[in-house]
C-alpha cells in the first residue's frame, strides 16, 4: 500500500507538476460529465490511500488494452492509474511466473473476496469445455469460473471482454464470449468498457467515481457507464461541429451507431481520435461490432474507377444499434 506522499513522489520523479496533474484530472472530470472544479476532487481520490485491490486477468485478446494504458504519451499515466490501485495481480506486468504466479491469484483471491475488483481483459472461449483457451494447464473459463465470482465487482476492459470482440467474430469457432455471457449465472456486477482498445481515462473515471462514492456508475442496457457511452460518436463528428472538412460517412463512418465519447475526450492526451485523424469510426464500442459493422469501408463510385458504390451490409440508417 503507497500513501498520499508515495504519489507526489511519483510526480516529481516523472517531472509532473502538480498543476500538469491536475490538469489531467479536469479531463477525467469532464469525462465524467462533472465540471472542471471537480478536478481537485478528482485528484484526492486518485493519490488518497483508499486503494481498492485489483486483480487484473487476461483471456483471448491482443493485450492492446493493457498496451493503450501503458503506451500513454504521458509516460506518467500508468503509474498513476496503477498507483489508485492496489494491483495485486497482472499477467503483462508481473515479472514472476510459473507456479508463483498462479499461487499469488489463487491467495489473492481468497484473501480479498468480495473486496476485489477483478479487471477482465479478453473474450472466454466456451467451446469444447474451453479448451481452445489454456493457461497454466487451465482454461481459460475455468478460471474464470473460480475468480469472478468472487469479486466485489467486474470491469470488462475492452470489447472482447465486454461482447467478444475479435475472437468472436463469426465463424467464431472457439465459441469467445464476453465475460457476462460466459458467466451466465454470475451473482457479481459487471461493468463494461468496451472499445478497441477502450479509452484508459474512461478507466481512470471508473475507478475515480467509485473512489468518490464508493458506489458503480449508472450503466446503459449494454452495461456500460452512461459517463461515457451515453452519447453516439455522430454528435459531436467534428466535422459535423465545425462545418469543415469531409463527412465521412460515404466511406463507412458508424458514428451514428456508435456510442461512445472518444470525440469528447479524444486519445493520447487529447490528441486526436478515429474521425479527427480522417479514418471512418468502425463502431469499436458496440456488441459484434467485428460483424454487425463490416465492411468499414465503402468503396466510393466515380471518381475511383467507377466501382459501383458498396452498401453497408449489416446497416441502415433506421438501424440504430446501440
Ligand atoms: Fe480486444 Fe484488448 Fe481490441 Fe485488443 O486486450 S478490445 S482485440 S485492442 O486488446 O481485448
Ligand atoms: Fe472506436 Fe469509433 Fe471511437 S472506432 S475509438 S468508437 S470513433
Amino acid at each position: 500500500m503507497t500513501d498520499t506522499r508515495d504519489t507526489e513522489v511519483i510526480l516529481r520523479q516523472r517531472d509532473i507538476t502538480r498543476r500538469e496533474f491536475l490538469k489531467f484530472c479536469g479531463v477525467v472530470a469532464g469525462a465524467l460529465g462533472l465540471g472542471p472544479v471537480f478536478g481537485p476532487k478528482i485528484a484526492e481520490a486518485l493519490t488518497g490511500s483508499n486503494r481498492p485491490p485489483v486483480l487484473w486477468l487476461h483471456f483471448s485478446e491482443c493485450t492492446g488494452c493493457t498496451e493503450a494504458v501503458l503506451r500513454t504519451t504521458a509516460p506518467w499515466f500508468d503509474e498513476l492509474i496503477m498507483g489508485a490501485l492496489s494491483l495485486d495481480y497482472h499477467e503483462t506486468l508481473m515479472a514472476a511466473a510459473g507456479d508463483t504466479v498462479e499461487n499469488i491469484l489463487t491467495e489473492a483471491s481468497e484473501q480479498y473476496a468480495g473486496e476485489f475488483f477483478c479487471v477482465v481483459e479478453g473474450a472466454i472461449p466456451t467451446a469444447e469445455n474451453g479448451t481452445f483457451g489454456m493457461i497454466g494447464g487451465r482454461t481459460m473459463l475455468s478460471i474464470a469460473q473460480d475468480i469472478c465470482p468472487k469479486a466485489k465487482a467486474i470491469i470488462a476492459t475492452g470489447t472482447c471482454a465486454s461482447y467478444g470482440g475479435l475472437p468472436a467474430a463469426d465463424p467464431n469457432p472457439t465459441g469467445a464470449k464476453g465475460i457476462a455471457d460466459a458467466l451466465t449465472s454470475l451473482r457479481v456486477p459487471v461493468v463494461n468498457l468496451p472499445g478497441c482498445p477502450p479509452n484508459p481515462i474512461n478507466f481512470v473515471g471508473l475507478i475515480a467515481t467509485y473512489l468518490l462514492e464508493d458506489k458503480l456508475p449508472e450503466l446503459d442496457r449494454f452495461g456500460r457507464p452512461v459517463f461515457a457511452y451515453g452519447e453516439k460518436v455522430h454528435k459531436r463528428c467534428p466535422f459535423k461541429e465545425n462545418r469543415t472538412g469531409r463527412c465521412l460517412e460515404d466511406a463507412g463512418c458508424k458514428g451514428k451507431y456508435s456510442y461512445n465519447n472518444c470525440p469528447s475526450i479524444k486519445f493520447n492526451e487529447g490528441t486526436s481520435f478515429p474521425m479527427q485523424a480522417g479514418h471512418p469510426c468502425i463502431g469499436c464500442s458496440e456488441p459484434s461490432f467485428w460483424d454487425r459493422m463490416t465492411p468499414f469501408y465503402t468503396e466510393y463510385e466515380g471518381d475511383f474507377g467507377g466501382k459501383k458504390r458498396m452498401k453497408f451490409a449489416h446497416v441502415s440508417n433506421d438501424d440504430d444499434l446501440g
